[in-house]
């Protein structure tokens, strides 16, 4: 029956942007048309009955063009509707043959293209990207098996176990519904409400409570497959697998008073962040790791490997490096790409499968339902940025804008009319086959006993954090509860930490004039009539290691300044030498350096030079940048002595615990800010003056820079700002 195999085609990244290009438009030396490819010759004016008479119904050009605005839009995600995303490839270190026979991650000669979407979670379309939330990671590889959706976040658990609690938690954390109030936030009392009733979200609420969700940047962040899925060999052997992408930057995050500054400055922050350094060729990059895990060991872990809520300590199973992801283009179009790419978790391809995780079994149905009420129709694979770079083949006909031209008499199989075709992969090895898990069990509707601990690993991570981590995860407790209106929320609350940590519920319940008590679990209901309820109910089970290395951000910090934004302070008179000496230090490092003075255009240098400013203090400020640095020149630091938002732009530099530099008069400056010159200060608080040596200071600031921040500040040393 069949007529011929086809063989397969190598992967190659230049494929997915030819299939890009074929519907690309370019409008380089092009007349205007309708849609029609009718020419347009007046843009500016309706028809008209007379110069002054009523508008024809008959104009069919404004008609056309009115008409395709009023549909410009498509109902946003429900959830992650805020994101970007970049074109990239993605490169295999090490063949994973033995585990599976993904084609991806068996043949390392393959480059990968993928397109790769990061959001934040709770706000719309239009909120900030600095609001306090989990990360989106979603990655799609287009390989030469079809296309592989790695669907992950920036933490590696979750709020819930089952997905039938996900809709009650996005109503719970969304804008309330009588007066949408308040957007891209979880300060509210509906979240805490039904946090405050859900033991099961502990581990997930320290992620969210530490910085690791207000993070510097996405491409600062880890990324994580959250549930445990499966490798599946040529042999049909399995093997457990959890995901993970690390930073080449390392994970580093902002302060919690800066993301809120951040929103009102700069509401794209993330975004233009990204956009940015691709568009300047420092290409972001991530190393993709696997912890995998032997069949026969699936049960010896104090938790359940299907649980969402708990991760596996990398001191148990530690995670192997195997590629390298580089997003290196950025989207021609926001919308076409980036607003309509569709991701799932069930795109598969063979080598890789599902595990049982009730959370990730809801997960399969949610992705394709959810594209055709956003997309509107289930042909929502023909859009290019969803298309697979292999050739489809199937009986699937027509539907809401269907695009492919189908020839042939016959869409239906089997047959004889077209010859067998399409046929299926008879021999196994060429398709998707699901791993032959033995199930013999009777129907309930149940959570496991083994899902039951809810704060052993909501200790270990806090126990993993640095004395800064931890002290911004209590104080980010306590801003969230003290926004909840209902005080009787704000204990519950409090009571249910004294299961993580009675020091971190005192320290929560002081701030909030409470008391922290015995909480009240709520009960779980959901057994077998034959069990002992006790069995089921809420408990804490010691984690197998007290802490973990890899679960505190001040472990990643990485000896590098390169994308790093540096301001320089410069005014009228700036010593050119100074300036231009720590800018070339900088640069030749990596860094993104601009000089920022009281208004635009540029300013004369101390030797006459003129110099172009990037950004006058109008439009800029600390919380935009890494790191600030104030080169010499009398005059130019007298003048910024003079300007309040250098001044402030010091005083939020420091409050924020950055780098800050100075050369000669340009000290002078930090002396008149709050912080004043403290003979104490040196390289460990990150204010770096010694300039008797310029090689030397822009070798120390730039160390400094690499630190990221110098958190220990906050509590040594406060000035307003
Ligand atoms: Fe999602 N999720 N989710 N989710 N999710 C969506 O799909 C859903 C979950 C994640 O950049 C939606 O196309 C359910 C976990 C990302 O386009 C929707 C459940 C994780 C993105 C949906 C979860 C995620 C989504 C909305 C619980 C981390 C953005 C728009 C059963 C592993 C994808 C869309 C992008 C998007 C449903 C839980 C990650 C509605 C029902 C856990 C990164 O289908």
């Amino acid at each position: 029956m069949a007529k011929k195999k086809k063989a397969l085609r190598k992967t190659d990244p230049s494929r997915k942007i030819i299939d890009l290009e074929r519907n690309t438009e370019n409008s380089d030396n092009e007349f205007l048309t309708t849609n029609q490819g009718l020419r347009i010759n007046d843009n500016q004016n309706s028809l008209k009955s007379g110069d002054r008479g009523a508008t024809l119904l008959e104009d069919f050009i404004l008609r056309e063009k009115i008409t395709h605005f009023d549909h410009e839009r498509i109902p946003e995600r429900i959830v992650h509707a805020r994101g970007s995303a970049a074109h990239g490839i993605f490169e295999l270190y090490e063949s994973m043959s033995k585990y599976t026979k993904a084609g991806f991650l068996n043949d390392t000669s393959r480059v990968t293209p993928v397109f790769v979407r990061f959001s934040t979670v709770a706000g719309s379309r239009g909120s900030s990207d600095l609001a306090r939330d989990v990360r989106g990671f979603s990655v799609k590889f287009y390989t030469e098996e079809g296309n592989y959706d790695l669907v992950g976040n920036n933490m590696p658990v979750f709020f819930i176990q089952d997905a039938m609690k996900f809709p009650d938690l996005v109503h719970a954390v969304k804008p309330e519904p009588h007066n949408e109030i308040p957007q891209a936030a979880s300060a509210h009392d509906t979240f805490w409400d039904f946090i405050s009733l859900m033991p099961e979200s502990m581990h997930m609420i320290m992620w969210v409570m530490s910085d690791r969700a207000i993070p510097r940047s996405f491409r600062m962040m880890e990324g994580f497959g959250v549930h445990t899925f499966r490798f599946i060999n040529e042999q049909g052997k399995s093997h457990f697998v959890k995901f993970h992408w690390k930073p080449v930057l390392g994970v580093h995050s902002v302060a919690w008073d800066e993301a809120q500054n951040i929103s009102g400055k700069d509401p794209d922050f993330h975004r233009r962040d990204l956009w940015e350094a691709i568009e300047s060729g420092q290409f972001p990059q991530w190393e993709l790791g696997v912890q995998l895990i032997d069949e026969k060991d699936e049960h010896k872990f104090p938790f359940d490997l299907l649980d969402p809520t708990k991760l596996i300590p990398e001191e148990l199973v530690p995670v192997r490096i195997i590629g390298r992801l580089t997003l290196n283009r950025n989207p021609d179009n926001f919308f076409a790409e980036t607003e309509q790419v569709a991701f799932h978790p069930g795109h598969l391809v063979p080598g890789i499968d599902f595990t049982n995780d009730p959370l990730l079994q809801g997960r399969l149905f949610s992705y394709t339902d959810t594209q055709l009420s956003r997309l509107g129709s289930p042909n929502f694979h023909e859009i290019p940025i969803n298309r697979p770079v292999v050739d489809i083949h199937n009986n699937q006909r027509d539907g809401h804008m269907r695009q492919t031209i189908n020839k042939g008499q016959t869409s239906y199989e089997p047959n004889t009319l077209g010859g067998g075709c399409p046929f299926q992969a008879m021999v196994k090895k060429f398709g998707f086959t699901s791993f032959l898990e033995r199930i013999d069990a009777k129907k309930i509707r149940n959570r496991s006993k083994s899902f039951t601990d809810h704060f052993g690993q909501a200790t270990m991570f806090l126990n993993s954090q640095s004395e800064p981590e931890r002290k911004h995860l209590t104080d980010a407790l306590r801003f969230e509860l003290a926004k909840v209106q209902t005080v009787a929320i704000r204990q519950r609350m409090v009571n249910l930490l004294t299961q993580v940590d009675k020091k971190l519920a005192d320290d929560v319940a002081s701030a909030l004039g409470l008391i922290a008590g015995k909480p009240e679990m709520p009960m779980n209901h959901s057994f077998p009539a034959d069990a002992n309820p006790k069995d089921y109910q809420p408990k804490k089970v010691p984690p197998t290691i007290e802490s973990s290395e890899a679960l505190s951000m001040a472990n990643t910090a990485k000896d590098s300044i390169a994308t790093r934004k540096i301001a320089i302070l410069a005014a009228n008179g700036v010593d050119d030498e100074s300036l231009a000496s720590i800018k070339t230090a900088l640069e030749t490092k990596g860094a993104m350096v601009k000089v920022i003075a009281p208004g635009m255009g540029s300013i004369k240098s101390k030797s006459g030079k003129m110099i172009s400013v990037d950004e006058s203090f109008l439009i800029s400020a600390s919380v935009l940048y890494d790191a600030v640095f104030v080169p010499a020149g009398e005059k130019s630091a007298a003048a910024l002595i003079e300007e309040p938002d250098a001044i402030h732009f010091i005083n939020e530099a420091f409050k924020h615990c950055k780098a800050i530099g100075a050369e000669g008069e340009g000290t002078d400056l930090i002396e008149a800010s709050e912080i004043g010159l403290n003979p104490n200060d040196d390289i460990e608080q990150g204010v770096i003056t010694n300039d008797d040596n310029r090689s030397k200071l822009a070798k120390d600031f730039i160390n400094a820079v690499a630190k990221h921040r110098f958190w220990e500040r906050e509590t040594a040393r406060k000035v307003p700002a």
